[in-house]
């Protein structure tokens, strides 16, 4: 789409595997499933969409650096890196634009290990517990901001 604000999804390690196993805590839809919803959302929006998953910690670091090229709004989910990353957390704290932190699951009423976020302090706002709709909701929060910005 020429011209939109790009919004990037990044994704951590693990996050491939979604619908395969544990999906009564993290639904039964794959990233797939998920990845063509938010082009749907963006599209009405008139969002460009970037959607990406790595199961590396130093990929997830350079994304997020390259995402300064040409992101108007990042959502993140960083799997397990957001209970251990303080890479990703200063990569994000190079970040000037809206960062939404996604989760599928309600990672509070987990174990106590996924109750601290390193992601949480670099960003805009948090979104968890809604399976795959998590993403969805961090679109149309990254859109109202965009869109009062411009
Ligand atoms: O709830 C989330 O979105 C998480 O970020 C998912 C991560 C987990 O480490 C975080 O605490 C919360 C796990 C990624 C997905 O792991 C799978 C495990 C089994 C089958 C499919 C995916």
């Amino acid at each position: 789409m020429a011209n939109s604000p790009t919004v990037w999804v990044l994704n951590g390690p693990n996050l491939n595997l979604l619908g395969e196993r544990e999906p009564d805590t993290y639904g039964g839809e794959t990233l797939a499933d998920i990845e063509k919803r938010c082009a749907k959302v963006a599209k009405q929006a008139e969002l460009a969409l970037e959607f990406r998953q790595t199961n590396h910690e130093g990929e997830l670091v350079a994304w997020i650096q390259e995402s300064r090229e040409s992101a108007a709004g990042l959502a993140i989910n960083a799997g397990a890196y957001t209970h251990t990353s303080v890479a990703v957390h200063d990569a994000l704290r190079l970040l000037t634009i809206p960062i939404v932190e996604v989760h599928l699951s309600n990672i509070f009423a987990r174990e106590e290990f996924r109750h601290h976020s390193y992601v949480s302090a670099a960003a805009t706002g948090v979104i968890c517990g809604f399976g795959g709709d998590s993403y969805i909701l961090a679109l149309q929060a990254l859109n109202n901001i965009i869109s009062d910005e411009n």
